[in-house]
């Protein structure tokens, strides 16, 4: 596998730049034409290494979203293109009319995604001089913190260290099986969801890529939901049907609590906020060592809802890797499922890169939506996440095949695990992101 790393990483610029409406980069070109939360993160960290201003822009026009209580919405919209652009868009979630905590200025969601924006914007300020560094971080601080700490208080109200999502789309593994037992409780009540049209499908081949209409309904009705609570999740936490422990959303908040901690020395932050920056950090890593299944060999998501933890074999399994932190028995454990005909290992694939669904699982469907394909940003963050360990080779190779991949099916949105083939959207922002880091690397 050569890879031509200059002609890859010029043409993943291009990309971005295309995708850039001067404002925001736009998660893909047509099927996402507005900003999302953790894409942005990841867009941020590729722009880093070519123009790390601009990597501080795509933060900053996110933040500009930021809600009084501290949240940053999942999509914070483009106001260049109408409301049919995506579905739903801002009339749908309606925000600014009905929560008093979102801003006023900006149209966004009402719900999360996971917590990336920390160790984006440690990286774009890495690359600047020093002395600038100290003023660049002191302006960051502050926002991080507020949103950390919203994290840690509306989102773990049992302070076990872990987020609980209350929408699918606040996993940002949207359609995964993980959500499957528990988003088949959610009776969507007979002629109570207003009506809809979805977006999505003109904007890919074959729909089989995409949710089903009766996903999409509770999607939709977990929406109106929070719109009937006025966004408080706060007050109605009990009572909301679909509550989770995203294990996958809680490793990563550890890596980001632990950029936020490099922000905060440099930002010559309160010893306050140092001491409780590092409790998140232990009590991240202490709550996902609980959800460690010896069974199973990897981390799994508990559902607040039927006290159970979800027993599917995903992606998300290797939460530990990313939180880093691992007991020694962890670590193999993990090493040796990533190894397994389940992920890496499966001999009959075009590039060894882990499906989003283990290939061994009862949810595993080779081209659909989370619940299979192989996914070049996540590849990315296990990547970085092996490679904090000190597994070099392991991320090498994954690092080797991605590219490789990446270099013959274009920057899609995700891919078939099996042939490579590229599925979703193209030129899909966080790809090129992707590709922008691990060509620097180089
Ligand atoms: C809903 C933008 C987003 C990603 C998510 C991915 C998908 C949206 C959708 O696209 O979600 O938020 O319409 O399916 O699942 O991870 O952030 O790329």
């Amino acid at each position: 596998m050569s890879v031509q790393f200059g002609h890859l990483a010029r043409k993943a610029e291009e990309v971005l730049r295309a995708n850039d409406t001067g404002r925001i980069i736009k998660a893909s070109p047509t099927l996402y034409p507005h900003q999302w939360s953790w894409d942005a993160g990841f867009v941020a960290v590729g722009m880093a290494n070519v123009d790390p201003e601009r990597a501080l822009q795509e933060m900053r026009s996110l933040f500009s979203g930021q809600w009084k209580n501290g949240l940053i919405p999942h999509i914070v919209f483009n106001p260049d293109v109408d409301e049919d652009a995506y579905f739903p868009g801002p009339a749908r979630w309606d925000v600014r009319r009905i929560s008093t905590d979102a801003p006023e200025e900006v149209a966004t969601s009402g719900i999360i995604q996971p917590p990336v924006h920390a160790l984006a914007i440690r990286e774009a300020i890495e690359q600047f001089p020093r002395e600038e560094q100290f003023a660049l971080a002191d302006v960051w601080f502050d926002r991080l913190f507020r949103w950390h700490q919203y994290l840690m208080t509306a989102r773990d109200p049992e302070t076990s260290g872990l987020i609980t999502i209350v929408h699918p789309w606040e996993s940002g593994m949207d359609n995964s099986p993980r959500w499957d037992d528990a988003l088949a409780r959610v009776v969507v009540p007979e002629g109570e969801l207003p009506p809809y049209t979805r977006r999505d499908l003109q904007h890919v081949e074959d729909p089989f890529q995409r949710p089903t209409n009766a996903d999409y309904d509770r999607f939709m009705w977990l929406v109106e939901v929070l719109k009937e609570n006025k966004y408080d999740v706060t007050s109605i936490y009990s009572q909301l049907p679909f509550r989770m422990k995203d294990v996958f959303a809680s490793a990563i908040f550890v890596q980001a609590n632990e950029a936020l901690m490099w922000l905060a020395q440099l930002a010559d932050a309160d010893i306050d906020d140092l001491t409780i920056i590092e409790s998140w950090i232990d009590r991240g890593r202490d709550g996902l060592r609980r959800q460690f299944d010896d069974e199973s060999g990897m981390c799994l998501d508990r559902d607040l809802v039927s006290g159970k933890s979800a027993r599917v074999s995903t992606i998300a399994g290797f939460a530990g890797v990313v939180a880093g932190g691992l007991t020694g028995e962890a670590r193999t454990q993990l090493k040796a499922l990533w190894g397994s005909a389940a992920f890496v290992g499966n001999g009959a694939v075009q590039y060894p890169l882990p499906p989003s669904t283990a290939f061994d699982d009862p949810g595993f469907v080779r081209t659909r939506y989370w619940r299979g394909p192989t996914w070049p940003v996540i590849n990315w963050l296990l990547w970085r996440s092996w490679r904090k360990m000190g597994e070099t080779d392991l991320a090498e190779a994954l690092r080797a095949a991605s590219l490789a991949q990446i270099e013959s099916s274009g920057f899609a949105e995700y891919m078939d695990p099996v042939s490579g083939a590229a599925l979703g959207s193209d030129n899909q922002s966080w790809t090129a992101a992707a590709v922008l880091d691990w060509c620097a690397e180089h």
